[in-house]
């Protein structure tokens, strides 16, 4: 449907105040099940208002810092009440700008309810180390100190939950921010702002400047006032991010790419293994990086598994999110669609079977929107790049296996360590798997996405490079560790040679 009445057209926040940009430049967020649906326009931002939110982040750091942390959570209480009460809504915007169904952005906005909840209880905690000291009269701990301005670039298939995952333990640590959201989904980082602006959050402390990542995103990574950086995207950003941050020595967290698999060994629960392939390759349609875009089947049940798993996936039905009748919504945009269709030729090239899927969708209303098949393809051989590179879409291939060993090799034969499952009875081969598989993030019998905001997330090899999110981990991303001595013994002791005879 085109809107009617005009659409909205916001502005940065910056210094507590919702402002033009400096340029005239606009970015519009279009919804992809409809493009002719402007959600809303968005500034375009150049360097100067990234200059401009860095300095109001520097002039609020001196305050929040000294704020004490039990004070900055009471704001980080009353945003996720309201979050709690605005969840429709926000799941519907998020379903307009990004595309995935209802029941899954209403799960994003859970997920930033979550993470606000869990980091406002580390208002209270925070706790670092007390060690007794090796000489006498002298007392040692470790304590957490703000780390100063932390920049942020953020996604646009998880638009709420990921910059709460980023926003809020950088708040309760004491740091001010400046944030750059995704120019898809710019709708649900502002309407994150706006719960912590009306909670009470001090003018400064967060900043958001919407735009592109060469005009907006870059300045962030140049600035010498920003400490810290955190961006989630794919490695080739990832990389461009990383030797950006290298010049001024900025602790840099990146979370990149995927290609997660799912084991299906042959004493599996078939059931239960084939509804989770289909929910973990398709949901979000496959534009999670913790997308189980690998399915590796034990060969002595793999031509049932396949059977019915594909039966399955043709049973998708694919639309507009807001529908409740819909399983699986649109690609982002056209170059994610893009990205689709040239993954299908390649794998349709190097000799993998397309079981079912393989095409764009623009029958009737879907002409208007980015909707691509789900797409199964079988044989594979986990060499083919359909099995070696992140697709972003709903593009899976299988993988016949003949030995436990053979599937660890397969799983690990990646560039990627984010996201891995199996699914087995046998609790030895359990066990085996979650030392053996090199991703930080491991499941059994349970698929490759769904992971919960206590615990640390991120991966290894290209998907990371060492620091973890969310969780407590998140903490050590965003404060520095301070290790504080006091001798009260009113003498000169010398560690290391007073103490040893
Ligand atoms: C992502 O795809 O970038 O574990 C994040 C999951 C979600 C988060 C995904 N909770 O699938």
């Amino acid at each position: 449907m085109p809107t009617a009445v005009a659409p909205k057209t916001f502005k940065n926040y910056i210094d507590g105040e919702w402002v033009e940009p400096r340029g005239t430049r606009t970015i519009e967020d279009r919804n992809p099940a409809n493009r002719d649906e402007i959600v809303g326009i968005f500034p375009a931002s150049d360097k100067t208002d990234i200059a401009n939110a860095v300095e109001a982040a520097k002039q609020a750091f001196g305050k929040w810092r000294l704020t004490p942390a039990p004070k900055r959570a009471e704001i980080l209480f009353r945003a996720a009440e309201l979050l709690v009460e605005r969840k429709e809504d926000y799941a519907r915007d998020m379903t307009r700008e990004m595309g995935k169904v209802l029941a899954e952005t209403r799960g994003d906005v859970q997920e930033a309810i979550d993470m606000t909840y869990l980091m406002a209880g580390e208002g209270r905690r925070q706790f670092g180390h007390i060690a007794p000291s090796e000489l006498p009269d002298k007392f040692a701990m470790a304590v957490r100190a703000p780390a100063g301005v932390a920049g942020m670039i953020t996604p646009w298939n998880f638009p709420m939950a990921i910059p709460s995952w980023k926003i809020m333990p950088a708040l309760i640590c004491g740091n001010t921010i400046v944030l750059k959201p995704a120019e898809d989904t710019p709708l649900s980082t502002y309407n994150l702002v706006q719960v912590l602006e009306e909670s009470g959050l001090p003018g400064g402390v967060l900043n958001v400047v919407f735009g592109d990542g060469p005009d907006a995103g870059a300045p962030i990574l140049d600035s010498p006032d920003v400490t810290l950086v955190s961006f989630t995207g794919s490695t080739e950003v990832g990389r461009i991010v990383s030797k950006a941050c290298a010049p001024t020595f900025k602790k840099c967290h990146l979370e990149m790419g995927g290609k997660n698999i799912i084991i299906v060994m042959d004493d599996a629960n078939l059931d239960l293994a084939i509804d989770s392939a289909v929910w973990g390759g398709f949901g979000t349609t496959g534009q999670r990086c913790t997308a189980a875009s690998r399915v590796a089947v034990h060969k002595k049940v793999y031509r049932e598994f396949v059977e019915r798993f594909v039966e399955k996936v043709k049973k998708l039905r694919v639309g507009d999110g807001l529908d409740p009748k819909t399983d699986m919504g649109p690609c982002i945009n056209e170059q994610q669609l893009n990205t689709v269709m040239k993954y299908v030729e390649i794998g349709k090239n190097e000799g993998a079977k397309l079981a079912t899927g393989g095409h764009r969708l623009d029958a009737g209303a879907l002409a208007k929107g980015w909707f691509h098949e789900p797409t199964v393809f079988t044989d594979c051989n986990a060499k083919m790049r359909i099995c070696q590179e992140e697709i972003f879409g709903p593009v899976v291939a299988v993988i016949p296996f003949d030995s436990f060993d053979e599937a660890i090799e397969i799983a690990n034969g990646v560039q990627y360590g984010l996201s891995a499952s199996i699914y087995t009875r046998n609790v030895n081969n359990a066990f085996r798997a979650q030392r053996d598989l090199e991703t930080g993030i491991v499941y059994v019998n349970a698929p490759t996405i769904g992971a919960e905001t206590h615990l640390p997330f991120g991966g290894t090899k290209n998907t990371g490079n060492g620091h973890r999110e969310a969780g407590l981990a998140a903490l050590d991303f965003y404060s520095e560790w301070k290790t504080v001595y006091f001798d009260y013994s009113d003498r000169l002791q010398r560690a290391q040679i007073d103490n040893v005879e």
